[in-house]
């Protein structure tokens, strides 16, 4: 059953915590998919609340700009669940992935009126982000006490992985292709300290980070790990959420536009512990990859400002350079964006491969970049043609990417259109290409 539910909050200064106060919803798990909106998928604390049974009902929020939150509706309720419980409820911290074209929502869920007994972890999915879900059922040969709280990371190779974890104990295991079912065995996750529930694993500059609510009594903190191998063994690193003032904690972290945050939630609207509210916040890295406290705000986080291009209204997507060349280089500043530099020197150059053009036709490229010079340019070449040099303009300096060139050039049909951006027309640095098909 879909159920359409949309609400949007527009023109706030900041986000404020709690983001979302039309319903109550813990558990967040975010991410940024393709279409460039960063989705929320968190738990409903039905209101009112009994313990933690009736949580059900998932609803899906996104937004473009971190600050202005929509409420997509009802994705998946127990009673589309066949095979679970009789009784419903109990459907809790849900997660989400995206692979080869499909959105595979993960939830646990007991399949017994013994509830704790009897957790599976359900999957259900859908050719959208926030719409159209449909169960599969569960995850095969997994099922038992505590197992709740699934999160599942699609890593840089497309391998994915799947953790989960309450009772203390904590598991993670590859999936296979079919994103349902299990590579082998799941592995206990060794050198976490203190580990509750709230599993969650991601990625930052080759790292892996296992973050998860501890057992402090009635305060639980989130403490995290991390690793060279996604499956560990885990190096434990610290807190970096005191108490939010919930006896729950449960958080996710992700990167939208160059900006790390954490998702979490708190019980500051309805003061119970069971009718939780989904908050955000900004989350720092230090230069050795630990994670500074998050400090808990009022305010939440400002919105990220859109460029020109993504005022347009195109379906756009972002490309990555895939080569570089003649002493141009792929670099990663200290927040973790990563940029093209050495366009300066003749014969230098990136390029992107696998440009997809869709049907063919014209394309709107944003290139955007930093330089100091004045007037510097960039050669650009599209599937070999010479095309154009484009003229780039100071930023006021080389980590200033505030500039934007924007040209229009045509693309073949399908995936392999190659974009080249030549140098030896002044010191440029590329931060990104995004790209937009236009029509006519
Ligand atoms: O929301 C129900 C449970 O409370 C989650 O599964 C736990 O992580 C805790 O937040």
């Amino acid at each position: 059953m879909n159920i359409k539910n949309t609400a949007l909050q527009v023109n706030k200064q900041s986000s404020h915590n709690p983001i979302i106060d039309k319903i109550y919803t813990a558990d967040p798990s975010a991410h940024v998919w393709e279409d460039g909106k960063v989705y929320i998928y968190a738990s409903h604390d039905m209101d009112p609340a009994r313990g933690c049974d009736l949580m059900d009902r998932y609803h899906v929020f996104s937004s473009a700009d971190m600050v202005n939150w929509v409420d997509e509706g009802e994705i998946l309720r127990s009673e589309d669940v066949a095979w679970g419980r009789p009784e419903g409820g109990f459907m809790w911290a849900p997660d989400c992935a995206y692979k080869n074209g499909t959105y595979y929502f993960y939830y646990p869920h007991p399949s017994g009126s013994a509830w704790n007994d009897t957790w599976k972890i359900g999957v259900a999915t859908s050719k959208k982000p926030a719409s159209e879900f449909v169960d599969q059922g569960y995850v095969p040969g997994l099922g038992g006490f505590a197992l709740i709280d699934p999160c599942v990371l699609v890593d840089d190779d497309e391998r994915a992985y799947m953790y989960y974890g309450g009772g203390s104990r904590c598991e993670g295991g590859e999936l296979n292709d079919d994103m349902m079912s299990i590579k082998g065995d799941m592995l206990e996750m060794e050198g976490l300290e203190d580990f509750h529930e709230a599993a969650w694993v991601f990625k930052r500059q080759g790292l892996y980070y296992l973050t998860y609510a501890d057992n402090l009594e009635g305060n639980n903190r989130m403490r995290y790990a991390t690793s060279d191998k996604p499956l560990g063994p885990w190096t434990y690193r610290g807190i970096f959420l005191e108490p939010t003032g919930c006896s729950t904690t449960h958080g996710s972290v992700a990167e939208f536009k160059g900006q790390w945050y954490l998702f979490y939630h708190n019980q500051e609207i309805s003061n119970e512990g069971n009718l939780r509210s989904v908050c955000i916040d900004y989350l720092y890295f230090n230069e050795d990859g630990s994670i500074q406290t998050v400090v808990q705000t009022k305010e939440g986080v400002l919105p990220v400002v859109h460029t020109p291009s993504e005022a347009l209204d195109l379906n756009r997507y972002e490309s990555a350079a895939s080569s570089t060349g003649g002493g141009a280089s792929l670099e990663t500043d200290k927040q973790g964006n990563r940029f093209i530099s050495g366009l300066g020197g003749e014969g230098s150059y990136c390029e992107f491969e696998h440009v997809a053009g869709e049907q063919g036709g014209r394309a709107a490229l944003f290139i955007h970049y930093a330089t100091e010079e004045r007037l510097a340019k960039l050669h650009l070449t599209v599937n070999g043609s010479d095309y154009s040099l484009l003229n780039v303009r100071s930023t006021g300096s080389l980590s200033e990417f505030s500039g934007e060139a924007r040209i229009t050039v045509p693309l073949e049909p399908g995936h392999n259109n190659i974009i080249r951006l030549s140098g030896g027309y002044g010191e440029v640095r590329v931060a990104r290409m995004l790209v937009g098909m236009l029509e006519g």
